[in-house]
């Protein structure tokens, strides 16, 4: 998320979440499975990487993040279901 924030030039503010209070109710009502990342833009609230990343490449100016040509699309959300399912899945403790 800070590396598509970055590429499109975007102000933003980083906010952490203090250790051990992931699963705080304050927490818990920004993100209700209890993990980062969260992205609040002007009153508009999501959770989940991709949703966020897809929702930043829409609203934001260019460049465009996301290939044009569909072969590039395809191997774009290859590597990111890849991301999701094999570098950063984290089980439930
Ligand atoms: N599918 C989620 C995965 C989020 C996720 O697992 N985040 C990790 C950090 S990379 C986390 O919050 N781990 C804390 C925990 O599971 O307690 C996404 O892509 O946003």
């Amino acid at each position: 998320m800070l590396i598509a924030l970055e590429e499109k030039g975007a102000p933003y503010r980083l906010a952490a979440v203090a250790p051990g209070t992931l699963r705080s109710p304050e927490h818990t009502a920004r993100h209700p499975f209890a993990r980062v990342p969260v992205l609040e833009h002007d009153g508009f609230r999501r959770y989940e990487t991709q949703a966020i990343l897809r929702y930043l490449d829409r609203v934001l100016p260019a460049p465009s993040l996301t290939p044009d040509d569909a072969r590039c699309a395809a191997r774009m959300d290859q590597l990111m279901a890849i991301n999701d399912w094999s570098c950063s899945r984290v089980w439930p403790t």
